[in-house]
């Protein structure tokens, strides 16, 4: 596989400074490396050009959701390269940065596909509105505007409209839902498969629902974006928004080692990884590696 490696040194959709430099540690622990050294062919696209703002332009584009417009731009560039790189018959493998950028990826990708469908594996939903988000953090908004739900300004992003029908959005891991999100997901009847639902019926069966759910529908590409924090908050001190009671180390890598095998997945996202906020002992980013590892051994050569 040709895997195209994009940074997205994104910090502006959430409320915690670091995340940006996710790009950089993960290339200083050797992703691109892990890439090769698991039989890809690699190239590093650098990062997307993401500008340093000031503080005083947080609330410039809108009275409640932070640096609006600068992260739709940002996300305009993502989404072409993505685009592009698919076009090129290369794999994006998108680095973030924060799960703002999923608009981006999203967008990207399903200008190419016609149908596609996307595996949301996260604690959180990110399924809020400009109304419904208690924060004002653009990185809780990315899967409702691609599904074409919220303002124009992210419904529109790269082009107008919606990247991905709800029947082909499938949730997974999430246990911080808000209550608006929650309301959307039942109005939607979105696949949702929460950390209790994955507790009482078992992550390999959760998988294989979602597998022959996938397969059944008639998409032509997968597009699955992996929130760090869906990992259990003991495991990632280094994301901004640590959860309790999620994944081991090993179910991390069961979702990969499922997924990829059906060979179906044709872009993905890795977010969210805060290498400032880390332990002392560096856990979150050398947990990443660990799964990544796992990742570049089962996708497709
Ligand atoms: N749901 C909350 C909000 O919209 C928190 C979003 C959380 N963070 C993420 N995204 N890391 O998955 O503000
Ligand atoms: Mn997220
Ligand atoms: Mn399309
Ligand atoms: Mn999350």
């Amino acid at each position: 596989m040709d895997i195209n490696v994009i940074g997205v040194p994104l910090s502006y959709g959430c409320d915690i400074d670091g995340v940006n430099f996710g790009p950089k540690i993960l290339r200083e622990y050797g992703i691109i490396d892990i890439i090769k050294k698991n039989g890809h062919n690699v190239f590093d696209m650098g990062d997307i050009y993401v500008p340093t703002l000031s503080k005083e332009l947080k609330y410039r584009d809108h009275p409640k959701m932070k640096y609006l417009n600068p992260i739709i731009e940002i996300n305009t560039n993502l989404a072409n390269n993505v685009y592009c790189s698919l076009k090129g018959s290369g794999f994006p493998f998108v680095i973030g940065g924060d799960h703002a950028l999923g608009m981006g990826s999203i967008a990207g990708a399903s200008n190419f596909f016609k149908d596609m469908a996307v595996i949301w594996v996260d604690a959180h939903g990110d399924i809020n509105t400009f109304e419904t988000s208690p924060s004002g953090n653009l990185h809780g908004v990315p899967l409702a505007a691609s599904m074409n739900v919220g303002d124009s300004s992210v419904t529109n992003i790269y082009y107008n409209g919606e990247k991905v029908k709800p029947e082909n959005v499938y949730l997974l891991g999430c246990r911080d839902i808000d209550s608006g999100e929650l309301a959307l997901a039942n109005e939607l009847n979105l696949n949702m498969y929460t950390m209790e639902t994955v507790g009482e019926r078992g992550l390999e069966n959760v998988l294989k629902e979602i597998i022959e759910k996938i397969k059944e529908s008639n998409v032509d590409g997968v597009h699955l974006s992996f929130d760090i924090d869906v990992l259990d908050s003991s495991l990632v001190p280094g994301t901004g928004t640590p959860v309790p009671n999620g994944f081991s180390i090993d179910e991390g890598k069961e979702v990969f080692t499922q997924l990829l095998s059906e060979k179906f997945i044709t872009s993905m996202d890795f977010v969210e990884l805060n290498p400032v906020i880390d332990n002392e002992d560096k856990r979150t980013v050398t947990n990443c590696i660990e799964i990544l590892e796992h990742i570049f051994k089962n996708i497709d050569k």
